[in-house]
């Protein structure tokens, strides 16, 4: 039933208790020397943007020959966020967008394009929450955001994505959010549906991964950091698997 990536990225759960992801936008003009730096410390590398793809193609295939074994999951802004050359996409809905532009036509048209690449789909809901609404994924995603101070709406929605048969959530703050999403969201909308969580989002500091760790996050997700300070990635990457395996020993 999951395709090859999926399953990795499950045991490499069983046996860390968190996952590492890094998000690199195909747009950034260093993109290559950001694959270069992360290359030993991410579990998967997600591909993607909010606005703009220019040569996804030649930018996948250079990204591969530099991380190797990583796996690539496209997480793409519209239809034309795909190509042969990843591994999987998530194959996802914006379930809390305003327009069904963005929670079921994109991903229906982008469907077919998804089987004619021969793409592994992970299917996962994907929720805006505040303050989404003051960065790009929320501008262009036309978002109804998520208060932060109504967890249960975030888990409702979880919940709902379990019923939908999604395997995946990923709670979104929006790159470069003055705030992440809270750990009452992050451990509401895990209690509730069970399925994995996928936090990102302002997630700026080691400390701050841990604690989303262990309120109930699979998987941490970190973009500006990356370009930002390369550096930070791998203390980053210590603290998920640290709190993973505290996770895994409670
Ligand atoms: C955006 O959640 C990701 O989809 C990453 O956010 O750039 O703030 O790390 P940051």
């Amino acid at each position: 039933m999951f395709g090859k990536v999926e399953e990795k990225l499950n045991n490499i759960l069983k046996t860390d208790g968190a996952l590492y992801f890094i998000l690199i936008d195909p747009d950034e003009k260093n993109c290559l020397e950001i694959a270069e730096k992360v290359k030993d410390y991410a579990d998967a590398i997600i591909l993607g943007g909010s606005i703009g793809i220019t040569n996804l193609d030649e930018t996948t295939k250079e990204i591969k020959e530099i991380i190797g074994d990583i796996p690539i999951i496209l997480f793409p802004g519209n239809v034309d966020g795909l190509t042969p050359y990843a591994d999987a996409v998530f194959f996802m809905s914006f379930m809390n967008s305003n327009n069904t532009y963005w929670t079921t036509t994109a991903p229906t048209l982008g469907a077919i394009t998804v089987k004619k690449y021969n793409l592994e789909p992970i299917p996962m809901a994907y929720l805006g929450i505040e303050p989404i609404k003051r960065t790009a994924v929320g501008f262009v995603g036309e978002v109804n955001e998520i208060p932060q101070r109504k967890p249960e709406i975030a888990g409702m929605y979880c919940l709902s994505a379990k019923y939908f048969g999604m395997r995946w959530a990923y709670l979104e703050a929006g790159s470069g959010a003055e705030l992440p999403v809270s750990n009452k969201i992050i451990g509401l909308s895990k209690k509730l549906s069970g399925i994995n969580i996928i936090v990102g989002g302002g997630i700026r500091t080691p400390e701050t991964a841990y604690e989303k760790v262990l309120s109930g996050a699979d998987a941490i997700v970190t973009g500006t950091l990356i370009e930002d300070n390369p550096d930070a990635v791998k203390e980053m990457r210590n603290a998920i698997k640290k709190a993973g395996m505290d996770k895994l020993n409670k």
